[in-house]
């Protein structure tokens, strides 16, 4: 095994062609074999080992600063820098993180996760070392997908107009999630793709090979000459037309000749794109016969064949072994998908409305398959826009179709919302239009890490005038919501998480309209206001205080940013109220709660409110479960704080001030410096 004996990028330098083409295998197997047993991203790394490789020969890291966009595909930079072992703990509580960290290693810079960013960061490096006087290099990788961001042009702009050195590998594998979506892409592999271009090229590197003697010399100034073809079969590239140096496009599974467009693009003194060309998931048989997403990304393989099941690492919903799926029944088409999960829920409902309103169009920003829209996709193709990495734009865009007439449903994570605020507050909220913002993967997300938690959503929304915010306890309650959502005149939300929806059973109940509903009426003693998911843990909640003679009240709060006046002239009768969201605490659901009750009461009248929910600090990676039990948000956490609240009244007046919320409960062992920092900062 040559891996074995690789434990930082300067061993990678004394090896042969053979042992490289050997080690790239080996790799290979590796990852292939690691993701299946944590899940993770696969496909994305695959394509890069040769790249990876050829980088880190060609450059001196850390000196020269390698960085990774989006950082998903950064495996190969984790196994080379010396992290081979921590392998066994991928993307767990404590272990390896799925994308670049820079607590693990001197070698990683950013801790990324949300795309398009790269080149920005790079821009900004690069600056401050040619105002140091120094020779450090920057080098950037970039996907195709991660290009159709905006950021990415902004960043483009930038440094061709300021001519800043930086090396930018576009790794173009024609695929973001799904096939990317852009003119530049689609002319990029026009590129690759002409036959004439192509047909000259491999003669000329043929012909040069065979040369005898200097054919391998010689085979390395191939690029200069194809260049110069570049220029006869493509006008002026894209990137020229910046200010930026364009070479390619280049085999990106050759590691002589990446190596060699690599050491000539660090000679340019400017900045410099450099083209590669690679295969996403390259070597692994399943990957490359994914049609779509090459298995982009994977759940853990539950069978022993070892053949990972496309997508959990932020793509697919992971169910637990038994998850009481049960089918809804049939009436339409639509109907008779399966609803196993909040997404599941919403693609057969969307599908419903769009059967009979034919103004209804979705919205994905290059993520169709994980949000749940590819049936639509597939019924409705004229009414399916994918704006590529372009959060900001979708929204924007949305709000564009609905001035028009148009019910645009824009589907997106919770965590790449918070980059579209702006334009969710602005271009949709200041105007009342008419456009759903569905957020899947909202609240705590798991094995992604700090960048991945959907804690924002609420807190942004509810900052949005005339912003329904809906927060559905089940999947059957997306379906009302979603039907409520469409029927407004101004903008709405509807916020779910990745979890199995809970009580799948026909007959399940849901609210109606903008109501709360009460799902337990106790004795007055406490009120629990439950938002989306913490319902089930409210009831939980409830149940074990009832058997410790507390007989507390438990309502789903449903639509936050209008609590209905029942729920709030209910919730003031008790001793006190509790509210559980999985969103951050501060400026979150329970506050708007806390305030709308204050409001509603008389003066002073109003019963003391704790509000739990997730303390200000970035959570690290572990599953959503144990995250949410460390922070006291699953049924013993809330029951707790209940009990803690009425302790804290008793002996007190008949209306006290305010219970201060318990103290965040300690983060996992596991929590990074940051999180120990913020909980300083905020006392907690
Ligand atoms: C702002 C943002 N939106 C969506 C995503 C989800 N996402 C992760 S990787 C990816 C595709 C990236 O494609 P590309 O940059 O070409 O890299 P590849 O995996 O193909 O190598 C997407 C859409 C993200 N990470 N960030």
């Amino acid at each position: 095994m040559i891996l074995e004996h690789i434990d930082s990028p300067a061993d990678l330098r004394t090896l042969s062609p053979e042992e490289l083409t050997l080690l790239c295998a080996e790799i290979r197997e590796f990852i292939v074999g690691a993701v299946t047993a944590t899940g993770g991203h696969l496909g994305s790394n695959l394509g890069v080992v040769e790249l990876t490789l050829a980088l880190h020969r060609t450059f001196d890291s850390p000196r020269d600063v390698l960085l990774w966009d989006t950082g998903h595909q950064a495996y190969v930079h984790k196994l080379v820098t010396g992290r081979r072992d921590a392998f066994s703990e991928l993307r767990q509580a404590g272990g390896l993180s799925g994308y670049p960290n820079r607590t693990e290693s001197e070698h990683d810079w950013v801790e990324n996760s949300h795309a398009s960013t790269i080149l920005s960061y790079a821009h900004g490096l690069a600056s401050a070392f040619e105002l140091q006087g120094s020779d450090r290099r920057v080098v950037a990788v970039v996907g195709d997908g991660a290009l159709t961001g905006g950021m990415a042009y902004e960043a483009l702009n930038n440094l061709g107009h300021s001519g800043t050195r930086v090396v930018i590998v576009l790794n173009d594998n024609g695929r973001s999630y799904a096939p990317t979506v852009s003119r530049l892409s689609l002319s990029l592999t026009h590129l690759r793709l002409n036959p004439a271009y192509v047909q000259a090229r491999q003669r000329i590197r043929h012909l040069i090979r065979e040369l005898p003697g200097v054919g391998d010399l010689a085979y390395s100034g191939v690029h200069g000459l194809t260049s110069a073809l570049r220029e006869v079969v493509t006008p002026h590239t894209f990137f020229e037309a910046l200010g930026i140096r364009y070479a390619g496009p280049i085999d990106g599974h050759d590691i002589a000749g990446v190596e060699q467009a690599l050491a000539n693009a660090s000679e340019w003194p400017g900045p410099i794109v450099v083209h590669v060309l690679t295969q996403k998931g390259r070597g692994y048989a399943p990957a490359e016969e994914d049609d779509i997403q090459r298995l982009h990304d994977v759940k853990v393989a539950t069978a022993s064949v070892g053949l990972p099941e496309s997508g959990t690492a932020e793509g697919g919903t992971e169910l637990p072994e038994d998850d009481g799926a049960t089918p809804v029944a049939a009436g339409s088409e639509a109907a008779e998908l399966p609803v196993t999960t909040f997404t599941d829920a919403f693609t057969r409902s969307l599908l419903r409305h769009a059967e009979s309103d034919p103004r209804i169009v979705a919205i994905t920003a290059a993520m169709p398959g994980p949000t749940g829209l590819l049936p639509f996709q597939a019924r409705f193709p004229e009414r399916f826009v994918d704006v590529g990495i372009a959060e900001q734009h979708a929204v924007t865009s949305a709000a564009g179709m609905a001035m028009a007439g148009l019910r645009p449903v824009v589907a997106v994570y919770s965590t790449f919302f918070s980059r579209a605020f702006d334009q969710a507050n602005l271009d949709v909220g200041l105007h009342g239009l008419p456009v759903v913002l569905v957020l899947d993967r909202a609240g705590i997300t798991g094995d992604d890490g700090p960048s991945h938690h959907g804690v924002l959503d609420m807190a942004l929304g509810l900052d949005i005038p005339g912003m329904t915010v809906f927060a559905p306890s089940s999947a059957p309650e997306v379906e009302v919501m979603l039907a409520e959502a469409l029927s407004l005149d101004g903008p709405a939300m509807i916020r779910f998480p990745k979890t199995p929806a809970p009580w799948q059973a026909p007959g399940t109940p849901v609210g109606s309209g903008l109501e709360a509903r009460r799902t337990r009426s106790g004795d007055g003693s406490a009120c629990i206001l439950a938002v989306g998911k913490m319902l089930a843990a409210a009831e939980e909640a409830a149940t074990a205080l009832l058997a410790d003679g507390i007989d507390a009240t438990v309502w789903d709060v449903r639509v936050v940013s209008a609590p209905d006046p029942a729920m709030l002239a209910d919730a003031a009768r008790h001793r006190v109220v509790v509210t559980a969201e999985d969103g951050v605490r501060q400026g979150g659901a329970g506050m708007f709660l806390a305030d709308a009750l204050r409001s509603s009461c008389a003066c002073g009248a109003a019963p003391p409110v704790v509000s739990l929910g997730i303390p200000r600090s970035f959570i690290p990676q572990d599953k959503p479960d144990r995250i949410l039990a460390h922070l006291g948000l699953d049924g013993p956490g809330v029951a707790a704080s209940v009990r803690q609240a009425l302790d804290s009244l008793a002996g007190a007046p008949a209306v006290a001030e305010e219970v201060a919320a318990p103290p965040a409960p300690a983060l996992p062992a596991t929590a990074t410096a940051t999180a120990t920092a913020t909980a300083k900062e905020t006392g907690a």
